[in-house]
């Protein structure tokens, strides 16, 4: 079933355009046999990749200082899926959902499921949430959560992570994502070793409560909220945790939670050679975690990235299974446009890194030849994929051009008419 648009449109609109993607596609096929390269092949592993999109990111961002609201913005998990149901149906690449919990806590998960199931989505990792208060909340986070001094506000942390799980186990969700913005303001604020230990011993509790084939995907972050030092302040101290609790611990890499012109690709790297890495929020930034589009920013960054995991696709790297989830947020633009371009982009950064010459490229690395092995990559990375992308979506049965079809279906402007606005237009980090 889908919801949203009529998919006589987005099939009218596909036939518009379907003989010069054709020809587009031809040329490129051709381009790309030249170097060896079977575009075919190619268009199938566009078609089998897959990044989840976060339920937040289809409501309106804000900043520390305001939130401007869109028209016609979800008021509830519910709505929220129909607009993930529409990003899945042009774009094809996006076939579950990452929750947010107790933001999109429902009484009977079951309901939510099959409200997703009727929508052909699934569920990918379920988030807690330790770093803001509830309403009827007995005890403050506010001086921490899983870290926390007072043992009674670290159970209650560890609470609702297990309720996390058991609610994502209802979803059909196979893993948790943590991440806790515990830490201080003031040197001398915090002991840094006993607020570890402190988390370690939450954390090992929420972990013996994870079902066998479940992951735990740990999440660091340089600074924000805590602007002086954060418990898991990097890849260092995520990697050193995820070892402390065991196998299923693994460290999730979201690209806006780092240090500026840190080298990322090679955190992947190392991560995946101590089969650690859990996964990804994509996302992109210029100053801290900005949460702006991806691929906006830095998209040779995303290739580089991408570059590390097909690399290692391509090694069949064992135990290599990483998690591609988006984290962003959507100030100025409607965020199902922005959702479905950043999927896209993130499904190019993937496509360019398959048409890197690995074997050349490993050669030029062995004899010290830095400027070919540099052109490789570039090479790769130069090349206009777009037409094997819309074909790939064409293929799958979504749209050739997934922004045009939104914006000519009226989705927003329909739904705007029946999502009175929440008037909520104060700040909000999300
Ligand atoms: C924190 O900045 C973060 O990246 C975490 O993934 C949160 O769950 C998410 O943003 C939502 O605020
Ligand atoms: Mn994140």
């Amino acid at each position: 079933m889908t919801t949203g648009i009529d998919n006589q449109l987005v099939e009218e609109l596909n036939q518009r355009e379907l003989s010069s993607l054709t020809r587009d596609y031809d040329n490129l096929g051709e381009q790309l046999d030249r170097r060896g390269i079977a575009i075919d092949d190619i268009t199938k592993k566009a078609q089998a990749f897959a990044v989840a999109v976060p339920t937040w990111g289809v409501g309106t961002g804000g900043t520390r200082f305001a939130r401007f609201p869109n028209r016609g913005e979800p008021r509830n998990i519910y709505e929220k899926l129909d607009d993930c149901s529409v990003i899945q149906q042009l774009v094809r690449c996006t076939p579950k959902v990452s929750p947010h919990f107790p933001w999109d806590k429902v009484s009977d998960p079951s309901v939510l499921k099959e409200y997703a199931d009727a929508r052909g989505l699934g569920f990918d990792a379920v988030n807690s949430n330790t770093f803001q208060d509830q309403p009827s909340q007995a005890l403050s986070y506010k001086y921490g959560s899983l870290t926390h001094t007072d043992q009674s506000t670290r159970e209650l942390a560890i609470a609702h992570n297990i309720e996390c799980i058991e609610l994502g186990r209802a979803l059909g969700s196979q893993a948790l994502t943590v991440w806790v913005g515990d830490g201080s303001n003031f040197p001398g604020q915090q002991h840094f070793q006993h607020s570890l230990e402190r988390y370690l011993d939450s954390m090992r509790q929420i972990y013996s409560a994870l079902p066998d084939d479940w992951m735990m995907f740990i999440e660091h972050k340089m600074f924000e909220p805590a602007f002086y030092s954060t418990v898991i302040q990097d890849w260092g101290t995520n990697v050193l945790c995820a070892m402390e609790l065991g196998d299923k611990a693994r460290s999730l890499v979201d690209l806006g939670h780092h240090a500026p012109n840190v080298n990322i690709e090679m955190i992947v790297s190392r991560l995946i050679q101590f089969k650690k890495l859990a996964g990804f929020h994509f996302n992109d930034s210029k100053y801290g975690d900005d949460d702006l589009d991806s691929g906006s920013i830095n998209p040779y960054q995303l290739f580089l990235v991408f570059n590390e995991l097909v690399d290692a696709e391509y090694r069949a790297e064992s135990g290599f299974n990483p998690a591609y989830m988006l984290d962003q947020s959507h100030n100025v633009t409607d965020p199902v446009e922005s959702l479905m371009n950043s999927a896209i982009e993130v499904q190019r950064a993937y496509v360019q890194a398959l048409l890197v010459d690995r074997e050349a490229l490993y050669a030029y690395q062995e004899n010290n030849d830095a400027l070919m092995a540099s052109n490789t990559l570039k090479g790769a990375y130069q090349t206009d994929v777009s037409a094997l992308l819309a074909m790939a979506r064409y293929r799958s049965s979504g749209a050739i051009s997934p922004l045009n079809v939104f914006r000519e279906s009226g989705y927003r402007e329909k739904v705007a008419d029946k999502r009175p606005s929440t008037g909520q237009s104060g700040s909000g980090i999300v």
